[in-house]
């Protein structure tokens, strides 16, 4: 008797895909994880709100309060869920030595030396991001396009600062760095000025970027947003400034977060247009409910379609692929294993599919055909192939997983008050 694998490898066969190929393959496609979904985007350089116009919601015991804890809780998640990962870290999770504080614009590759040993022995390279939010220095909700010129040359040295950090983790894991320039800035109501922002902006930019860095270890990306909360009329670095900006700026990556767009936008078809154009382009993935909330990410439809195209279009390694949501109302691990599962899955479906012989059926105008092998190929038996691949890679393929959380939750996250 054949086991379900085999038997699913047959069937996948027949279409002309090859089941063992995928698995092996899949196991070398990083996917960065946030390390904010573990405290509710906080970080450790300041008590103050979360500020910048996003905002975690619930407040489920247990959240990590130190870097031992975060990372504690990291490698929980980790050990949960199949394939490679990068570490993704915001500048707000710099780690003082007892007594020290330097503030943002001062801050060094040593203020990071600790992530770089855990990324290190767990085999990750690291990507970075600017904390341009939840800071004294954030002034009327506005930073890097700031009318004031000190707050503005605060979080260009900020910037600079991060580049250094950058270009060090790649040094050190040989893995090149992703760093990701996101502001909130924008106004509640209708502005009288649109432009001066958005020049300050692109000047600010440019000046951080001015910074000498080899592109090769650096990946400077600027990631687009729509409205966020409080600043719901106008976002300086609105989907048209970043994609311009990277258009106009050799070595700068447009980053797209899926919680960024109008609710009827895809970002599936954004990827592939990006291709014709971009060597590279960099992707935040989430799940926005109503508006941009960052929910868990889940295996859904968008989710599914995002994975395609980065697989049909033959991009996997054009794209850097990072998770980016922070659910507070319910166990952080579980939401970690949850998004990372779900987007190993999405990918793991992606490669299985028989893109070729749906494309020609395209090209034939055989569009019958098309929806019928489309719809067929919703049928095909995913699920025994990501057991294979979930054994593989030494986790479970189906939910006992949470056992381990339950039990973590007990031992250790309960003890945390
Ligand atoms: C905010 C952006 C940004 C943040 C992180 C914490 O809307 O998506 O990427 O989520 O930098
Ligand atoms: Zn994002």
């Amino acid at each position: 008797m054949s086991t379900r694998y085999e038997s699913a490898k047959e069937i996948f066969a027949s279409y002309g895909v090859d089941t063992d190929a995928v698995i092996a393959k899949l196991q070398n496609i990083p996917v960065a994880v946030h390390c904010w979904q573990g405290d509710d985007v906080k970080g450790f350089d300041q008590d103050g709100p979360l500020t910048g116009g996003i905002q975690t919601t619930g407040n489920y015991p247990g959240k990590a309060r130190t870097p031992e804890e975060l990372m504690a809780d990291m490698d929980k998640a980790l050990s949960l869920t199949p394939g490679k990962k990068k570490l993704n870290l915001h500048a707000s999770y710099a780690i003082f030595e007892p007594g020290e504080y330097v503030d943002r614009d001062k801050l060094e590759p040593k203020h990071f030396q600790k992530w770089v040993d855990f990324a290190k022995e767990r085999n990750m390279g690291i990507d970075f991001n600017p904390t341009f939010f939840s800071h004294p220095k954030v002034k009327d909700g506005l930073t890097l396009t700031s009318p004031d010129e000190e707050t503005r040359k605060f979080w260009i040295n900020h910037g600079k600062a991060c580049i250094r950090i950058s270009q060090y983790f790649a040094e050190q894991t040989g893995v090149p760095c992703v760093m990701n320039i996101w502001i909130g800035d924008g106004f509640k109501d209708v502005p009288a000025d649109r432009m001066g922002p958005r020049m300050r902006y692109k000047e600010s930019i440019e000046a951080i970027l001015a910074e000498p860095f080899d592109k090769n270890l650096v990946k400077p990306c600027v990631e687009s947003k729509v409205f966020g909360i409080g600043v719901e009329a106008y976002t300086a670095g609105s989907a048209e400034f970043t994609l311009s900006f990277a258009a106009s700026h050799d070595g700068v990556l447009p980053l797209m977060d899926n919680g960024h767009y109008h609710p009827t936008e895809v970002v599936s078809d954004k990827i592939p247009a990006l291709l014709c154009f971009y060597p590279e382009i960099a992707l935040h993935i989430t799940r926005g409910i109503r508006w941009d909330s960052d929910h868990v990410l889940v295996l859904d439809d968008e989710t599914k379609e995002i994975a395609k195209e980065i697989v049909r279009c033959n991009a996997l390694d054009r794209v850097y692929m990072a998770l980016d949501y922070f659910d507070a109302s319910i166990n952080r691990i579980s939401a970690w294993v949850v998004g990372i599962r779900s987007w190993q899955k999405a990918m793991l479906m992606a490669m299985c599919m028989p893109h070729e012989s749906l494309q020609k059926l395209q090209d034939e105008s055989k569009f019958t055909e098309l929806m019928v092998m489309q719809e067929n190929a919703k049928d095909l038996p995913y699920s025994d192939v990501w057991a294979e691949y979930c054994k593989v890679c030494g986790v479970a393929g189906d939910a006992s997983w949470y056992q381990d959380i339950v039990k973590y939750e007990e031992e250790v996250l309960s003890k945390r008050v």
